[in-house]
């Protein structure tokens, strides 16, 4: 039922585009693969053979909305359609109005400060919730990132407005499946100011991490090796950041490049050999300020780069 519901949103959003649509817009991700979702099995299966088959290959919904577009389409499952009005004018200013068809007096509107680069997506972040999230993502004048969703609430009367730091990287295309979400870049202080790069969902309390962690970018012609000044004690874990039991303790005058983190509290690193070791990572508090590793200043450790 909700993949009918979602094509029949697919067909409104296709009808409503038809006019605006740029030829080269990217086609919504919600067609389905050329994979056969129901390829014979090489043997027969006890269960009957009318019994539905688990759906494979079938993307969930999600478009992208170019600026100075008015989309129709039912964010609430109420069966009411609602609007949602794009609008960016030269001077780097945008705004987001949404006007639900079960209460077209009150009008939600998001004013977006002077930006660049800001884009806008439809999606299904939970196919069971009943909900689309309207998601923003713009660059402000310091070159900062910041994403909002926009989710009918859970009383269905307005509209919640999560706010984020990160930028949301969705290229055009983007095959997108609920479970896996859409990759985001966040920037973080642990072991040098940088954007590292995860997945993340939209949930009824805000932006969620969906990836285990999130991987500082490579970048080529660009070292991230850090020099130690101090041991560092390890855990060794494997490629899914499983523990395997080991501990080693990196020398000082070692090198080690930064991997992943869950910016909150592990950092993985790359030891010289190619092995993956992780450290817990905190937030220092109360007077002091930066990040700590193992419960140390990871100044303390190399000589971390940060940004101006
Ligand atoms: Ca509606
Ligand atoms: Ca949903």
């Amino acid at each position: 039922m909700k993949r009918i519901i979602t094509g029949i949103f697919v067909i409104l959003l296709a009808l409503s585009f038809a006019a605006c649509r740029r030829p080269d817009s990217p086609v919504p991700a919600d067609e389905p693969t050329a994979a056969p979702t129901a390829a014979p099995t090489e043997e027969p299966t006890e269960e009957p053979t009318e019994a539905p088959e688990p759906q494979t290959g079938v993307l969930d919904f999600l478009t992208k909305v170019e600026p100075d577009t008015q989309v129709s389409i039912d964010i609430d499952y109420d069966g009411m359609e609602d609007r949602i009005a794009f609008r960016e004018d030269e001077g780097g200013k945008a705004e987001v109005e949404i006007s639900r068809g079960a209460d077209i007096a009150h009008v939600f509107t998001y004013e977006v400060p002077y930006s660049y680069g800001v884009t806008m997506w439809i999606m299904d972040c939970d196919p069971t919730d009943s909900r689309l999230e309207v998601v923003i993502t713009y660059v402000q004048d310091s070159d900062d990132s910041s994403s909002v969703a926009f989710r009918v609430n859970e009383e269905g009367t307005w509209l919640d407005t999560f706010e984020s730091g990160m930028a949301v990287t969705i290229p055009d295309g983007y095959l997108f499946e609920h479970e896996a979400g859409f990759p985001v870049s966040i920037r973080t202080e642990i072991l040098g100011t940088c954007f590292v790069e995860g997945s993340c969902t939209v949930t009824a309390d805000g932006f969620k991490l969906v990836s285990e962690g999130c991987l500082y970018p490579v970048t080529e012609g660009y070292s991230r090796e850090l020099e130690l000044k101090r041991d560092m004690e390890l855990e060794i874990v494997d490629e899914t950041g499983s523990a395997t039991g080991e501990s080693v303790t990196v020398p000082a005058g070692e090198s080690i490049t930064p991997y992943s983190t869950d910016l909150e509290s592990w950092v993985c690193v790359k030891l010289g050999d190619g092995r993956i070791g992780r450290a817990a990572v905190a937030e220092a508090t109360g007077e002091s300020w930066g990040w700590l590793i193992n419960g140390i200043q990871q100044d303390e450790y190399a000589d971390i780069p940060y940004a101006d």
